[in-house]
């Protein structure tokens, strides 16, 4: 496991990246933004995956530093990515950075530093976030709202949770979590169950749907047969360096 101060310098040292997984609409297959996951490029070209790392950042406080870099680097990738074409990006946010005061204003401060708009920033927690009561996270959320930064919940399905907190929080997506993806089955009408009462639930609260995960065709028809709005997964891309998400999106235009 690496330490504390492992990652401290790794920080200093500027070797963290952020990668991107291509994310499409459902109908068309068109590519309609990117969700950013950071990686650890050590000194001798390791690649080291955030579930090594982000673990240990929560547990020792490093998370905000941490956090923030993403966020600023979010926003940089973001204002290039616009001069090509439309594009969301979505960012992982850890519950310590949520539960913390002052995370909208920081959200505004990158914003403004490279003058892109709310719209093209999403912010994706996990349903354990907004299930906590405290009043700095409702707060937050409901500057979030007020800006117009997009939110969205990301391994919708797996927590254990109350489904009060989507009429509370009013978020933009729900991301539909890989295990109800990868059993779906063409021939198997039962397959679908989960994913289908998500989709249902999600266009009546007037929430729109991403399914996560997808690698196969047939996974895909499935989630086109039931309506839902989006996908990622290796079926239609990987998590990818800038440069070869940038490349992506050129060929897509
Ligand atoms: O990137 P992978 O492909 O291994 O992602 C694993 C998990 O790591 C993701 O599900 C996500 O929860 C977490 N993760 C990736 N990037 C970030 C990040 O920038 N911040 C936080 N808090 N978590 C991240
Ligand atoms: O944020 P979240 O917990 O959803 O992180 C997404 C994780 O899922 C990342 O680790 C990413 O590399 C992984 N992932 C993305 N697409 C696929 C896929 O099609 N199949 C599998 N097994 N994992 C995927
Ligand atoms: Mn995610
Ligand atoms: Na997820």
């Amino acid at each position: 496991m690496w330490t504390e101060n492992n990652l401290r310098r790794a920080m200093a040292n500027n070797e963290l990246e952020l990668h991107f997984q291509p994310q499409f609409s459902l109908d068309d297959r068109r590519l309609v933004g990117a969700e950013a996951l950071v990686r650890w490029r050590q000194p001798d070209g390791t690649l080291i995956m955030p579930g090594q790392f982000i673990p240990v950042a929560e547990d020792t406080g490093l998370i905000l530093p941490l956090g923030d870099w993403v966020l600023g680097e979010a926003c940089r990738r973001v204002s290039e990515l616009l001069r090509h074409r439309d594009l969301l990006i979505a960012i992982n946010l850890s519950a310590v950075q949520v539960r913390r005061p002052g995370l909208a204003e920081r959200v505004a401060g990158w914003l403004s530093a490279y003058g892109i708009p709310p719209s093209a920033l999403e912010l994706e927690v996990t349903e354990s976030v907004l299930m906590d009561e405290s009043d700095v996270v409702s707060e937050t959320f409901s500057q979030l709202r007020e800006m117009g930064v997009p939110l969205a919940i990301d391994d919708f399905g797996t927590g254990y949770s109350s489904l009060a907190y989507l009429k509370r929080f009013r978020v933009d997506k729900l991301k539909i979590d890989r295990s109800f993806v990868s059993g779906l089955r063409a021939d198997d009408p039962d397959s679908g169950a989960i994913a289908e009462a998500i989709i249902g639930m999600a266009r009546s609260l007037r929430m729109q749907t991403l399914a996560e995960g997808v690698e196969t065709e047939e996974q895909y028809n499935c989630l086109a047969a039931m309506g839902c709005d989006q996908c990622q997964g290796y079926l239609l891309g990987r998590p990818m360096p800038y440069e070869d998400f940038l490349e992506f999106v050129r060929r897509d235009v």
